[in-house]
């Protein structure tokens, strides 16, 4: 075995900690009591760090700890979790696991859309609790026809949504930084503007600083009382108390959420709320896709550690062989 050791730093699934630990010493280090100790004794040895969006932020302050560090793998495409930025600027490639998961998401997206306009959930609950009996019919809701979308973030994951919406027949829009001209959908410099014209905002852009509370309370208010807000990204996108509010006095119509600012705590005002469907982090949650996730993990470490580089560094740390 090589003295290129990796150190987990929370549970992740068995397909990585076996596929790791089967070519290379590995560390858990969630399951060892005197972490400060640990690391003391043993941060020299170690070159990896694997951990993942729901396990604790990769910063500067835990990655300075291990001098030799070389390579940190996160288990999801979004990275928000990993200070990608001072590891670049420290010689330390990240990696994550794009493509893999898009139609996953791009899937959950559409049914999470259509579970918060048809109102799926509210409707399963009226039939379990026998007022289709007492009370009659469910009532008329709301419909995906001849209805406009914005999503925000047309990338990967944003384009294969489009082309499921496509077959929906939603008109579509998009904003990013910068236009796409081969994307025959209308471009929006202006999120706000954007927001303004859609019936529908369809969120997944990257967390992180840069994209903190862009969906702010303008961007809602620009949606309106008719208004439907999908976010599939990170809870930081959305101004998140202000969201609250309108959905509770009506200015905002809809919301179908993936995602919370301080996971696992989801605002309790919204579980009292009619006019959301809430779901718990579940956009890649199929067995088929976490697998393939968990294998390109332990690709990208197991190829670097064997120096044939990383299969999926992220932008902020390109890698050039040596
Ligand atoms: P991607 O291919 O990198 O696409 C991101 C898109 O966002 C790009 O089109 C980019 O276009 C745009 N963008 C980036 N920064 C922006 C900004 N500041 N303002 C406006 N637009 C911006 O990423 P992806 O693979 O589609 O994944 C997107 C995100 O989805 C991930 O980062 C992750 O947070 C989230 N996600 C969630 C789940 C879930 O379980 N709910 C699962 C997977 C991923 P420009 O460069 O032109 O701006
Ligand atoms: C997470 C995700 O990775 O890929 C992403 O960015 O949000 C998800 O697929 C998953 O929740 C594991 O923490």
């Amino acid at each position: 075995m090589s003295d290129f050791e990796v150190l987990f730093t929370g549970p992740v699934m068995p397909l990585i900690r076996e596929g790791i630990s089967a070519r290379l010493k590995t560390h858990h280090l969630h399951e060892i009591a005197d972490k400060d100790g640990f690391i003391a004794a043993h941060a020299t040895r170690i070159r990896g760090l694997v951990g993942g969006s729901g396990h604790g932020k990769i910063d500067a302050s835990l990655m300075s700890k291990f001098v030799n560090l070389k390579i940190v793998g996160n288990f999801g495409v979004g990275y928000d979790g990993v200070d990608a930025k001072w590891a670049g600027q420290n010689g330390i490639i990240v990696t994550n696991t794009p493509d893999v998961l898009t139609d996953e998401v791009a899937d959950l997206a559409m049914g999470l859309l259509i579970a918060t306009v048809r109102r799926l959930p509210q409707a399963d609950r009226y039939l379990r609790e026998g007022k289709w009996v007492s009370q009659g019919n469910f009532p008329l809701t709301s419909s995906l026809r001849e209805k406009k979308m914005g999503i925000l973030g047309l990338g990967r994951i944003g384009g294969a949504i489009a082309k499921r919406a496509e077959a929906f027949g939603l008109t579509l829009a998009y904003h990013s930084r910068s236009a796409k001209p081969e994307i025959p959908y209308r471009y929006y410099a202006s999120l706000v503007d954007m927001a303004r014209e859609v019936d529908i905002l369809m969120v997944i852009a990257p967390g992180g600083e840069a994209t903190r509370g862009i969906v702010n309370r303008d961007v809602l208010e620009a949606l309106g009382p008719a208004g439907t807000l999908i976010n599939v990204a990170r809870g930081t996108l959305v101004d998140e108390p202000a969201m609250v509010e309108m959905l509770q006095n009506g200015r905002l119509g809809a919301a179908g959420l993936d995602v919370f600012e301080k996971e696992p705590h989801v605002p309790e005002a919204l579980f009292g709320l009619d006019n959301v469907v809430l779901l718990p982090h579940v956009g890649s949650a199929s067995h088929y896709t976490r697998n393939k996730m968990g294998q390109l993990v332990v690709d990208n470490i197991v190829s670097f550690a064997e120096g044939r580089g990383p299969l999926t560094p992220v932008a902020e740390t390109p890698w050039t062989k040596a």
